[in-house]
């Protein structure tokens, strides 16, 4: 790799951060059960710690994302105590987010629940959660739903659709000034016949109609399988509505496996439009690179540490892309030498550059096998083991 390439490698590791999910390390499983990993975190305390170990070997993830159900069991009240983990295991609070969907009364939905008192019940909560975020500054609330019908003909769809408005005004009307609203979507699962929100369109209306800190969240499990991610992206982007993202990647639908592990070229595509809109507008999109990915039985942390690594392979691959040239290809329609700018950037191996810079910064050349060398892995099995043996009940 020439200098120059070194240099854009070096730049866009520099700025390129991701932020991790407390539920990532804990145990959770398919929809038939749960396989236990006697290191899995089970306490807000060992998730932080464990969040810590990642930020500490790769140091690019300084916030971790936080569920509200599993991570602040005294809600508001759970804030004194976080923002004492977060200095002790110096990782910081990142994207609130509410939980609507594992209560019993979220049986038949939340904001799309025919019930008022059910869908109150959701407001506060969610109010709940942009005052847990005020105090703990995090700028992000991020909204996943699993409202939804399974038979055709069993919910009133337009009649959910403002009964969302009416719910997400009102939560926007709470954000502080710096706040965000991400409102995420989904296609299917748990809902099987209808999303109330389904796809990015949805979501981009919804956020709209919400108010003007509202963006759109893209988690690259929720889409059919033929969708045109980066394509969304460059429209949510063009239309300042790119909010963030939940990385992850699947075989078949929202499969939460590691990113990049089926399909390293969908990620380096997204990046490579975030990037080739930068270069083009010389605006930086302001966009929170998330991980959401749930490990059943590959190590917690291992797995995580291996995401990171990959997103800044892909990153840092997209990053050198010849972008004066692309747009000169693009004009002429000259198709072939296009196409083959993005995939010569994603042949060069860009790992040399990146152990380079991981050594100006004092980091392990090799986060993963530093790990495995840390003995910490030895350490929290020894600890946690008891407690995982017997099953956990809630999710994560
Ligand atoms: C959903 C969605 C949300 C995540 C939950 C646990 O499928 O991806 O972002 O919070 O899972
Ligand atoms: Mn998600
Ligand atoms: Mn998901």
């Amino acid at each position: 790799m020439d200098s120059t390439k070194a240099d854009s490698v070096f730049r866009a590791l520099e700025k390129f951060r991701v932020e991790i999910p407390s539920w990532g390390f804990a145990n959770t499983g398919t929809r038939f059960g749960k396989f236990i990993q006697p290191a899995a975190a089970t306490t807000t305390e060992e998730k932080f710690s464990d969040a810590g170990q990642v930020h500490q070997l790769t140091g690019v993830c300084p916030t971790v994302a936080l569920h509200v159900q599993w991570d602040c069991p005294d809600g508001i009240n759970s804030t004194t105590e976080i923002r004492k983990l977060a200095s002790q295991y110096r990782v910081q609070p990142g994207s609130i987010n509410p939980n609507l969907f594992q209560d019993q009364c979220y049986k038949y939905g939340s904001f799309g629940n025919p019930d008022k008192s059910i869908r109150d019940i959701a407001l506060q909560h969610t109010k709940d959660s942009i005052e847990i975020a005020r105090r703990l500054q995090s700028r992000d609330i991020s909204m996943w739903f699993a409202d939804g019908s399974n038979y055709p003909g069993t919910a009133n769809i337009r009649q959910r659709k403002q009964w969302f408005e009416e719910n997400l005004k009102a939560c926007h009307a709470d954000l502080s000034p710096g706040q965000r609203l991400l409102v995420e979507y989904k296609p299917f699962e748990p809902a099987f016949y209808h999303t109330d929100i389904a796809d990015w369109g949805m979501a981009l209306l919804l956020s709209r109609v919400a108010g003007p800190q509202a963006k759109v969240l893209v988690d690259t499990g929720h889409h059919y399988l033929s969708q045109n991610i980066e394509q969304i992206v460059t429209w949510l982007l063009s239309e300042d509505m790119l909010g963030g993202f939940h990385f992850n990647d699947r075989r078949y639908a929202d499969d939460d496996l590691t990113l990049g592990s089926i399909d390293p070229y969908q990620v380096f595509r997204i990046f490579h439009e975030i990037l080739y809109f930068e270069w083009e507008t010389g605006k930086s999109a302001d966009i929170a690179y998330m991980i959401d990915q749930s490990h059943n039985l590959k190590g917690k942390i291992e797995a995580m540490i291996q995401t990171v690594i990959m997103a800044q392979m892909l990153f840092t691959k997209a990053a050198i892309i010849d972008y004066p040239a692309l747009a000169l290809a693009q004009q002429n329609c000259d198709l072939v030498r296009a196409e083959s700018l993005l995939q010569d950037a994603f042949a060069t191996d860009v790992r040399p550059a990146i152990h380079d810079w991981r050594n100006s910064k004092g980091l392990p050349k090799d986060p993963l096998a530093a790990f495995g060398e840390s003995g910490y892995l030895e350490r929290i099995t020894k600890e946690r083991a008891a407690r995982n043996s017997h099953n956990v009940s809630s999710y994560a």
